[in-house]
């Protein structure tokens, strides 16, 4: 039974996203049994690679996990039983070329291609044995990919040590007869970056492991690869992945995982190495022979292990080169190192993949005529906060190195420090890494993951989209959320749990942890401060009933990927709120403050013990990764230590009369969420498509393709939103946005707004904004004024300029609404409303 549930789950809703559907329950004579009263044994050539042979026990374990039966692992056919798995790589497998000699496989479909593999079963392949599931790989990699696919299939989590997800038990395992080839991944390099790593994992990683040594990074590249990733740049604040254990870049080569350093440390030297051996100052001008030096270490270290070799300069840590640092100099530097890679490797300097990344400052000395040869990767890079800056004009001619994106999950910086858990919507993720693989940026997608815990989420999200980004679009994102759940949690879970990930994301998203504080929300207008609160309580009830429903063994997997993110953020709601409430009836003398006060303390000793109650799951494996402090920012960096928000108490009851504020809320709006248009006019190939939950209240829309800009004129697309309204005179039409930049390198984009007959007026996205506000705030507004002329029935007008652009919600009022966060609520939700 569980074993036919599990499979309806992967067939009902992983059709798209594992378009290779490995498991059946109709077996028939082709079909493997993996396991059938006995497990079939495990063959590998023991002189193929190393990595084949790990996957190998990888596999061993983990149908033992789900069967309770140990697969014998055999690297002579002779001992193999009747059915036998035989895992290789094309080039390095002798069973594989025997069998491909003797025409009873082919593999030619698999030379040359790049982490690619194909499974098939083989009838009688020898006289002692009935089936044969093959494994091949075009390279380790490929092979690795499979297996792994494999022990996800049967029911093995990527997560089952990072989040301590169960297997899910099954009796019998067949793998159907059907020979399936992967397609070769969309993204080349596909990567994390571990970084502001101190307090939570360093504290843990010293505790658990000693440090960053080998031993914990073996549990990272072990995930990496299941999640079918293949590049890390290590963590570097304090730490020196080569330095700290030379073990770490052996065994990182072992796993077939490409290592790099990040934007800021070239040639594979990490800044903290500078620290430690770095003679002179950090200044190419001053000190140019002494970096030279440390530099080729770099390399020489290197060895034959895979890596991505960061180029250019910034200056010491995180920081730009002095001002007036000249592009001439820059480019002498690029010269200089790539004469140090061809020297050590004895190759050309091409031979070595290399990255420049155009971080913060660096795309401006890009955007000022600086070059690097072709065959570097230009790795462009997101704001920090999730939007990308950058992209290569669409058509462009392609490059030999060609185009990657460096994006963020978590950051240290401007105008705030968000490191805590995760806020990120992946629809969003979705969104503008589309955006990117439609303009050419694919081949790195790296992405700031901060701890790594908590973002097991959006880290599924990030590697499975890269690994195909034909899986994912507008119209099935929605099946990501379930898919992962039940992959986490089982059939039984899946949409419960997929509904609380997705409406999570979409709330977590409104603004970072680390900036609410107990003014964000209005008290007043539109009740919004309540509205939010329930949605968190509403949603919170929904993750406490799973977290109840789950079995015994799920529940810690449960309480670190849905309970714990919903608990958290909900009570820091709950916090800002009693504070909020507080300095209201205190500001009014009314004691009824106090209970406010004692409630916000309260809160406030709950989110520690939340943190507490994580630190002791699975017998305190987790203990100090919530360490992050998130309450008491006064400016963009974390504070030492939390601090309770400041309450007051009131000795003396005396509250003032109170004005009724109500006409406020009563000023006539029309507020639409952006997907209620009254009528969608595709026009010129382009189309109006919805991307669900991508908005801080709802759903968002854009053009596609988003390759596809246009100027304006009278039969440009536009959405229509109608309403009526017995009033005329001047009315605000302000339009919301998700905050995308201007990735083209232009004066910003451009979208036109009109009301009724009107002129449409353009409005430039970007005139005269505030980037911090529109990052903190996490949308773009931008308001029109109009002049209704009579009264009836009125059409607003929301014509697309430029691509890219996502819309998420129209209001049109008159005079100034009260202040609050979110935009009024959407009067107007569906289509139904003219
Ligand atoms: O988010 C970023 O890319 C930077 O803040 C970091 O790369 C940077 O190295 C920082 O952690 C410290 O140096």
């Amino acid at each position: 039974m569980k074993k036919l549930s599990h499979l309806l789950l992967l067939m009902v809703l992983g059709q798209y996203l594992h378009a290779q559907q490995l498991l059946t329950n109709r077996t028939d004579k082709n079909s493997f049994p993996l396991v059938n009263g006995t497990a079939a044994a495990i063959y590998t050539d023991s002189t193929d690679d190393w990595l084949v042979n790990k996957v190998a026990t990888l596999l061993q374990a983990d149908v033992e996990k789900v069967t309770g039966k140990k697969p014998a692992l055999i690297h002579n056919i002779a001992d193999a039983p009747a059915n036998v798995v035989i895992i290789g790589t094309c080039d390095r497998s002798r069973m594989l070329q025997s069998l491909r000699n003797s025409n009873k496989i082919s593999y030619g479909d698999l030379n040359g291609k790049w982490e690619t593999y194909r499974i098939q079963t083989l009838v009688k392949p020898f006289a002692h044995i009935e089936k044969a599931l093959i494994i091949a790989g075009s390279d380790k990699r490929g092979a690795a990919y499979g297996t792994l696919e494999l022990c996800k299939q049967i029911g093995v989590s990527p997560w089952y040590w990072w989040a301590d997800v169960p297997a899910r038990k099954q009796e019998t395992l067949h793998v159907n007869s059907t020979a399936r080839l992967s397609t070769p991944p969309t993204v080349k390099y596909r990567g994390i970056f571990i970084n502001d790593e101190a307090p939570a994992f360093a504290n843990w990683t010293k505790e658990k492991f000693g440090g960053f040594n080998h031993k914990v990074y073996e549990k990272m590249f072990e995930l990496l690869l299941r999640l079918k990733g293949n590049f890390l740049w290590p963590a570097m604040w304090g730490n020196a992945f080569s330095d700290d254990d030379t073990l770490n870049p052996v065994i990182a080569h072992q796993w077939g995982i490409v290592v790099g350093s990040s934007h800021h440390e070239p040639m594979l030297r990490a800044h903290d190495e500078w620290r430690r051996y770095g003679k002179g100052p950090w200044n190419y001008v001053r000190n140019d022979s002494s970096l030279r030096d440390f530099w080729r270490k770099g390399i020489m270290r290197m060895q034959q292990h895979e890596s991505i070799v960061t180029i250019g300069m910034r200056g010491d840590g995180d920081e730009p080169m002095t001002e007036g640092t000249a592009t001439a100099l820059l480019e002498s530097i690029v010269k200089d190192q790539r004469q140090i890679i061809s020297d050590v490797t004895g190759k050309p300097a091409a031979a070595t993949p290399q990255l420049w990344a155009l971080y913060k400052e660096v795309q401006d000395y890009y955007d000022k005529g600086m070059r690097v040869p072709d065959d570097v990767t230009l790795l462009l890079c997101d704001d920090n906060w999730g939007n990308i800056r950058k992209l290569p004009p669409a058509g462009a001619p392609s490059r030999g190195g060609g185009y990657g994106i460096y994006y963020h999950f978590d950051y240290v910086g401007d105008p705030r420090n968000y490191k805590w858990i995760n806020t990120n919507n992946v629809a969003r993720v979705w969104e503008q890494m589309h955006l990117a693989k439609a303009y050419g940026a694919d081949r790195i997608w790296i992405v700031n993951v901060g701890d790594l815990k908590p973002m097991e989420f959006p880290i599924s999200f990030f590697l499975d989209y890269a690994w195909n980004t034909n899986d994912l679009n507008e119209d099935n994102l929605r099946k990501y959320y379930t898919l992962w759940a039940g992959e986490q949690f089982g059939t039984a879970y899946a949409t419960r749990i997929g509904d609380i990930l997705r409406r999570f994301g979409q709330y977590a998203a409104r603004r970072k942890p680390e900036l609410l504080d107990a003014g964000t929300y209005s008290l007043t207008a539109y009740k919004e401060a309540t509205r939010v609160l329930s949605e968190w309580e509403t949603l919170l009830a929904d993750a406490e009933a799973v977290y109840a429903a789950v079995p015994a063994d799920h529940k810690d997997a449960c309480f670190q990927l849905v309970l714990h993110p919903v608990k958290a953020f909900t009570i820091v709601h709950q916090l800002y709120h009693a504070v909020a409430m507080n300095r209201q009836y205190a500001a009014q003398h009314d004691t009824t403050a106090n209970s406010w006060a004692d409630k916000a303390k309260q809160l406030y000793i709950s989110d520690s013990l939340l943190s507490i109650q994580y630190h002791q799951l699975a017998g305190g494996k987790w203990n100090h990764m919530m360490d992050q402090t998130h309450i008491g920012y006064t400016y963009w960096q974390q504070p030492a230590s939390n601090s309770m928000p400041a309450v007051s108490y009131i000795t003396r009851h005396q509250p003032a009369a109170i004005t009724p504020d109500t006409p406020k809320d009563t000023l006539p709006y029309f507020s639409f969420a952006a997907a209620a248009y009254t009528n969608a006019l595709h026009r010129g190939g382009i189309r109006w498509k919805v991307i669900p939950d991508i908005g801080r209240t709802g759903d968002g829309i854009t053009t596609f393709p988003v390759t596809r800009s246009l100027p304006l004129n009278k039969n440009s697309p536009c959405l229509e939103y109608g309403f009526f309204s017995a009033d005329t005179g001047k009315i605000a039409v302000s339009c919301y946005f998700s905050p995308t930049l201007d990735f083209t390198g232009g004066k910003g984009l451009k979208y036109a707004i009109s009301v009724d007959n009107e002129a449409p007026v353009i409005v430039g996205l970007h005139e005269n904004g505030d980037w911090n506000k529109w990052v903190a705030d996490n949308v773009i507004s931008r308001t029109t004024s109009f002049r209704l002329r009579q009264p009836g029935k009125h059409t607003i007008r929301y014509w697309m300029i430029s691509a890219g652009i996502v819309l998420q919600q129209i209001t049109a009022s008159y005079g100034t609404l009260p202040a609050s966060y979110l935009p009024p609520p959407a009067t107007v939700n569906d289509h139904e409303h003219y």
